[in-house]
């Protein structure tokens, strides 16, 4: 839900945003990347208390979205990252343990959906709504939020009091007015937070930056040195909870934690400590004694951070077991760990079977031609299939199909299980009736289509489901009603133009209705080159339309009174094959 609400404001967002560029992309929800990516190697190891963390995000909300390597790995836009913090929270519930969302701070300046603001905005405003609609349990302080006193000022005024969980600044602070318009000098956050997990375990949370020097006037870094000194410190440590939990904007490696973490130890030599850093957009773990772990989750939105804690026993002095990942933050990674295998991939839909010359068109292309759907089904594609592993292969044959089947067309690109099935998705199969002299076989086709499709055998169809003809009819009234006042429309791109019987305009976007081409209601294969008008060869057609051919047939000669007894199986390929049979072969 959330997820879902985020992804709309998200593209909604972007939509503003690209308002002033005439390119307004749409950054809806964005296909996989079809660059295939490398899956995680192994599951993530889950412990007692498992903790996702952020870092150093800079605004990358919409995700990485170039086609270079190694962008591709970076692909997941916040929308995919809410949608996967809220699917590993629901896995959190069924294994019965604690999850708990952390980020290090540094959400500005980087990107146009923090940096790209309107002139009297203040950067990361808008893009902060989106970031507090995430469940973090715990939030820290960044260098990048305090060079700016208007940034600090909106994380005091607007984001701080917004988010779900805890905003901590240990050693920072923000100078306001009070009420009075006297200087307020106090906490941008809180400078600690206790809390209780869902499953009962008490937390201790700090968020501290490194002895940042660079900040903005009327906001106040101080010293960690300084920090662990100060009486609420002392008393904020005091209690043991079962875990402490430092969150901060602060390198996990060479820096001012050991001062943070010989404080805590000082006083509780055996408390678990989990550090959370940050700063210096690297991957980076290390730890401090082995009842702690330090991690520092890179940058960018390009990393999500995973550690776990696994107490081995109910006894404190039990052991501790420490685990991390650094996870790549795109889909695949994110179906992986969530084991949310769509249905896609369990129907391996995205299987390619070869790549698509061009676009192969059913009504928006003339039938036959290079670039129909239908010339290609039935002069190229079931010809080919129909022949593999067939013992009357070499003996000439016509074939004959009707329309309806085909129900989408193939466009330029991969062609995967999934277009196959989209392009044809019936299972009718190819009966034949052999030894037909060529010359009467010719005639079945243009026979059929003269006949048409008998009024009686219309509302037959259209009574069993089959709407291709109303939908064709449709475009074709479009295509009609436009008359040449289409090519005045050359500003208006093309699509549907509706006309109803309501008042008033139907479609939100304006367009040029799409060219249409009628086709026939049966399509059939080219004639075999070099054969004798009176040779016999093998009338080849598709089950569906069985009837029709042999009343057709037995009215263009008399030699013979054709029955379903002269009718066998031609081929085991079944029409929905026919196209991904055709692409091995002719696409690879
Ligand atoms: C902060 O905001 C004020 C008021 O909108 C503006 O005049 C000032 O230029 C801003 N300062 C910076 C550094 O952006
Ligand atoms: C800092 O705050 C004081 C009021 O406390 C104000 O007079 C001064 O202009 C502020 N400086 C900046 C740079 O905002
Ligand atoms: C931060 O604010 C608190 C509360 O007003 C104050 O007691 C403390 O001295 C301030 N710390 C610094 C370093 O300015
Ligand atoms: C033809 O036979 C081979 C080998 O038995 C099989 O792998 C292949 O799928 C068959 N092709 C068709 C189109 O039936
Ligand atoms: C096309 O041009 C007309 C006349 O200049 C204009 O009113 C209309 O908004 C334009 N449509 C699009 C989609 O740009
Ligand atoms: C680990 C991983 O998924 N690496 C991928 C990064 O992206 C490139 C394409 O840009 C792939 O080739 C790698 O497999
Ligand atoms: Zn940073
Ligand atoms: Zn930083």
């Amino acid at each position: 839900m959330v997820a879902q609400l985020l992804l709309t404001i998200l593209s909604a967002l972007a939509a503003v945003r690209g308002c002033d560029d005439n390119d307004a992309h749409n950054h809806g929800k964005r296909p996989t990347p079809l660059i295939p990516l490398t899956p995680p190697s192994r599951p993530l190891e889950w412990g007692d208390i498992n903790i996702i963390h952020t870092t150093d995000s800079h605004g990358w909300l919409l995700g990485h979205q170039k086609e270079s390597f190694p962008e591709p790995n970076y692909s997941a836009d916040f929308g995919e990252f809410a949608s996967f913090v809220q699917r590993m929270k629901d896995i959190a519930i069924e294994k019965d343990v604690d999850l708990l969302l952390v980020d290090s701070g540094d959400l500005h300046d980087g990107s146009g959906l923090t940096d790209g603001y309107p002139a009297g905005d203040v950067n990361g405003h808008d893009a902060n709504r989106f970031v507090r609609q995430i469940p973090y349990d715990v939030m820290t302080i960044g260098n990048h939020e305090l060079y700016n006193y208007n940034v600090t000022l909106d994380m005091y005024k607007n984001f701080v009091p917004n988010i779900k969980g805890h905003y901590l600044s240990s050693n920072v602070n923000i100078t306001t007015l009070d009420q009075e318009e006297n200087p307020l000098n106090v906490p941008v956050g809180k400078r600690f937070a206790k809390f209780t997990t869902r499953k009962g375990l008490d937390v201790t949370a700090l968020g501290v930056i490194f002895d940042f020097t660079g900040n903005a006037q009327n906001t106040t870094v101080q010293p960690v040195a300084d920090m662990i000194r100060e009486e609420w410190f002392a008393e904020a440590i005091e209690d043991e909870p079962d875990l402490f939990l430092l969150a901060g904007h602060m390198p996990v490696a060479k820096n001012k934690w050991p001062l943070v973490f010989d404080a805590i130890r000082a006083v509780h030599p055996l408390t678990p400590i989990v550090i959370l850093g940050g700063h210096d957009h690297i991957r980076d773990c290390v730890q401090l004694d082995e009842r702690s772990m330090s991690l520092a989750s890179g940058r960018y939105m390009e990393t999500v951070g995973w550690m776990s804690l696994k107490f081995d026993s109910c006894e404190l002095e039990g052991g501790v077991t420490f685990n991390r990942r650094y996870l790549d933050a795109n889909r695949v990674t994110y179906e992986y760990h969530t084991g949310r295998i769509t249905l896609a991939k369990k129907f391996n839909l995205d299987f390619f079977l070869g790549t698509s010359p061009r676009d192969y068109l059913k009504f928006m292309a003339p039938y036959p031609s290079e670039d129909s759907l239908l010339s290609l089904f039935i002069e190229k594609a079931s010809p080919f299939a129909t022949s593999l592993n067939n013992t009357r292969a070499s003996i000439p044959k016509l074939m004959i199909a009707n329309t309806g089947g085909q129900r989408f067309d193939i466009f330029k690109g991969p062609f995967t299980r999934n277009d196959q099935l989209t392009s044809m998705p019936f299972t009718n199969g190819w009966l034949f009736i052999p030894e037909v002299p060529l010359a009467i076989a010719e005639q079945v086709l243009p026979a059929l289509n003269h006949a048409g499709e008998p009024h009686g055998r219309r509302s037959e169809l259209y009574a069993q489901g089959n709407v291709e003809e109303r939908f064709s009819a449709w475009l074709e009234e479009m295509d009609r009603r436009a008359g040449p006042e289409r090519r005045e429309a050359g500003n208006m791109t093309l699509g549907y133009v509706t006309t109803d019987a309501c008042p008033g305009e139907g479609d939100d976007t304006l367009h040029a209705p799409l060219p249409f081409h009628a086709i026939p209601d049966f399509i059939g294969s080219r004639p075999p080159p070099g054969v004798a008008a009176d040779a016999p060869i093998d009338l080849v057609f598709l089950d569906f339309i069985a009837a029709q051919l042999l009343a057709i047939l037995n009215t263009l000669q008399q030699e013979k009174e054709y029955t379903m007894d002269d009718v066998a199986e031609y081929a085991s390929v079944k029409t929905n094959e026919v196209l991904g049979v055709y692409a091995r072969h002719a696409w690879r």
